[in-house]
């Protein structure tokens, strides 16, 4: 009966032609809802009653308050955006009167999408200056934890970065940055990174951060889009045991740069000593390269801040798609800072004075939005982790919980995965009762591992926030809110967040209601939202916009229950998720292509134990060439040059040939199931075979399994 009832009021709503209130369990039968779900189907836990004993302090109380929010958020989203931008940020002017405007259809006209168009504010000073002003200077903003384990303490205050950074923004601009230029900044995980992304921000300047973990070539690439004439790096750094010597990849890069254009791109190099080691000093060109302590001490110690529309572009990330090079995801300023501190501020329940951990590196989403931007607008306490999960041993992250006291712990399946394997021992050792709330971000959450998590690490005290978002989206999109009567489902997303109106459609763009498996989309602009790739704002629209007519499409699929919760089912494209990392499969493609001996590449995922999903590639060689142990170990090395160690793949498949239809096309599908053979997945399970042009290449590289 009661579903009958929800049906009804759907089709209700809709003639209206409105967004629909959330569809979530309504709140009055909450209770019930709860024990359905018990009986049997997903089981669902509520958050811990212990949290709310534990912590007294929460932005939202219930799920029923949770829920009004909500409903207010994409009712009233003028409203409700209007009110938090006051509240959140703070604004050199007020925006012109329309909060939002937006174009989702591409028979309309340009894909586009605005907020708080007229504003002016800066993201540095939001994230900085004010609280220094507000007298909050000597509170710490990061605690610098290294490589190197050791008993010290190292924090970075409020003031110390605002110091730092207006010193490092004024040779920025004494080097000729100006408002708008692409700035590469290409670091470890270390508090410069942060400070140089900010002394970007302070001055107009647009940061384009490169993973410390990429290639030369890959960062060329990135400095050749965008345009970097100025890069910020280091000397070099320790990776666990391993000496990443970037200085001399950003060299390499710099050359390749060179070649391509015929020119000197690179007109500047900023240089952090972070390894200072005799062994590695990295070889400095006075005319390009300077060290950043030198810069700093002769530099101007204020530095003008910039006031920036709110749709002034704030910085470009790359990330990998399905086809062709990675793209320039752009994020403006208002509407970015706005969103990543209000997610921050409720998926975490976070306040001032609660030290706050992610591990995410700065080279990715996670650490743009969770790690500078969204924390620092909240006036975060934080640790940046420079080193691995696993050195010097496995007990590393839950030392550091303890070293510091840490709250929230913001983490990944993966890196959950890769410690389970180390036993509950080195959990143990650990004191963990600073903790109240776990989160985890890049991939879906397997129920084993989230069950661990909960567990092991929190004690079965904590909520575990899995948060569904992109590079694309700007902050969390989907998730289990930590509020009181919210019930979790391990290894669902859960709900949206404000504003927030995701929609399941079909392979014909239709839009599904109730139960549903379909393709994940977005249906109404939110702030965070990217707003082009940069460079090629036509890729922008037929990779989002052209798939499904009026929605952005996520490029994930997803299962919708029958309490609304979402259920993410992985990428529905060409892009492989290796520990939470977005790798495109054409990228391993073309840089295996590149080396000589091989003739044709087709790469596909394979389930993998720690990663999520492992790299499975399938390597035609040329005529002549021989499938030799050496052979295969070049080709990793290969792709390990050209796109970076995380690219590398796990299996190299000899094939004689591959499945192709008639038309010439791989068939994917088919490369997919032959490589899970060594699941549960048999030869009966490949599916129809008969459109290949040659079916008996599939028996071929069944027999080549594991050889
Ligand atoms: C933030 C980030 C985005 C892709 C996304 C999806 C996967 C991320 C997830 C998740 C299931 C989660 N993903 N979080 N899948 N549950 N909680 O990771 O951005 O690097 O752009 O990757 O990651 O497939 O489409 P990004």
């Amino acid at each position: 009966q009661h579903k009958c009832q929800r049906k009804r009021w759907f089709k209700r709503r809709l003639t209206f032609g409105r967004v629909r209130p959330l569809q979530l369990y309504s709140c009055t039968n909450l209770q019930e809802t709860s024990q359905e779900l018990q009986s049997g189907g997903d089981r669902s836990y509520p958050v811990p009653r212990e949290y709310f004993d534990r912590v007294t302090n929460h932005h939202i109380n219930n799920i029923e308050q949770y829920m009004l929010l909500y409903n207010h958020s994409i009712l009233q989203p003028d409203e409700f955006w209007s009110d938090k931008a006051k509240q959140v940020l703070s604004w050199k002017q007020l925006w012109d009167d329309q909060i939002c405007s937006f174009n989702f259809d591409v028979e309309k006209g340009p894909i586009f999408c605005e907020w708080f168009k007229g504003g002016k504010l800066n993201a540095c000073y939001n994230c900085i200056d004010r609280h220094v002003e507000a007298g909050h200077g000597d509170q710490v903003a990061y605690y610098a934890e290294g490589n190197e384990e050791s008993a010290d303490i190292r924090g970075y205050t409020y003031r110390e970065l605002l110091d730092y950074i207006e010193r490092l923004a004024s040779v920025l601009k004494a080097r000729g940055v100006h408002k708008g230029d692409v700035v590469a900044i290409y670091m470890p995980n270390i508090p410069e990174l942060v400070i140089a992304m900010l002394a970007c921000a302070r001055i107009g300047a647009i940061h384009s951060v490169v993973f410390g973990g990429f290639s030369a070539e890959s960062l060329a690439n990135r400095l050749l889009d965008a345009k970097s004439r100025v890069v910020i790096t280091c000397d070099g750094y320790k990776r666990g045991e391993k000496i990443v010597p970037l200085k001399t990849v950003a060299d390499a890069a710099a050359e390749l740069a060179r070649e391509t254009l015929g020119y000197n791109l690179v007109e500047h190099k900023i240089i952090y000593q972070r390894l200072n080691s005799k062994e590695h000093t990295a070889t400095m060109d006075g005319h390009v390269d300077e060290w950043w302590h030198e810069a700093l001490s002769k530099a101007e110690k204020h530095c003008a801040i910039e006031w920036m529309d709110a749709e002034d572009p704030l910085f470009v990330l790359y990330t990998s798609g399905s086809t062709g090079r990675p793209k320039g995801i752009v994020h403006t300023t208002g509407g970015y800072l706005l969103y990543a501190a209000l997610t921050h501020r409720y998926a975490f329940n976070y306040h001032p004075g609660d030290v706050y951990f992610c591990t995410a590196d700065c080279g990715w989403i996670t650490g743009h939005s969770y790690v500078v931007y969204g924390p620092l607008v909240n006036r975060a306490t934080q640790v940046i982790f420079e080193g691995v999960p696993t050195y010097p041993s496995a007990d590393r992250l839950w030392k550091i919980s303890a070293k510091y006291k840490v709250k929230q712990l913001y983490t990944a399946p993966t890196l959950i995965r890769s410690l389970m394997r180390f036993g509950e021992k080195y959990v143990k050792n650990s004191q963990r009762d600073s903790l109240t709330l776990l989160a985890t971000v890049g991939e879906p959450i397997n129920p084993e591992a989230w069950k661990w998590f909960s567990r092991e690490v929190g004690e079965n005290l904590c909520p575990i926030v899995d948060t569904w978002w992109q590079t694309e989206t700007g902050g969390h999109m989907i998730l289990p809110p930590p509020v009181q009567g919210f019930y979790q489902k391990p290894g669902s997303a859960s709900i949206p967040f404000f504003g927030i109106v995701p929609v399941v459609v079909n392979e014909k763009g239709e839009e599904l209601f109730g139960e549903c498996e379909g393709y994940l989309c977005i249906k109404k602009p939110w702030p965070g939202m990217f707003r082009t790739v940069l460079g090629d704002h036509s890729r922008m629209e037929s990779t989002y916009f052209k798939p499904f007519r009026g929605y952005y499409m996520s490029g994930d699929g997803c299962r919708r229950d029958k309490d609304g919760y979402y259920w993410l089912t992985g990428r529905v494209d060409d892009v492989i998720n290796v520990s939470g990392h977005r790798i495109g499969t054409a990228e391993v493609e073309s840089a295996l292509i590149a080396h000589g001996s091989v003739a044709e590449a087709a790469v596909v995922p394979a389930p993998h134990d720690i990663k999520g999903q492992g790299i499975y590639a399938y390597v035609t060689l040329r005529e002549g060439e021989e499938p030799t142990e050496e052979l295969r170990k070049a080709l990793k090395h290969a792709v390990r040059e050209h796109i970076g160690a995380i690219c590398t793949p796990d299996v190299i498949h000899w094939a004689p040939a591959l499945p192709k239809t008639r038309s010439g096309k791989i068939m994917r599908r088919i490369l997919r199931k032959i490589a899970e053979l060594g699941t549960n997945v048999t030869p009966n399970d490949l599916g129809d075979t008969s459109t290949l042009s040659d079916p008996q290449v599939v028996d071929m590289l069944v027999s080549l399994y594991g050889k």
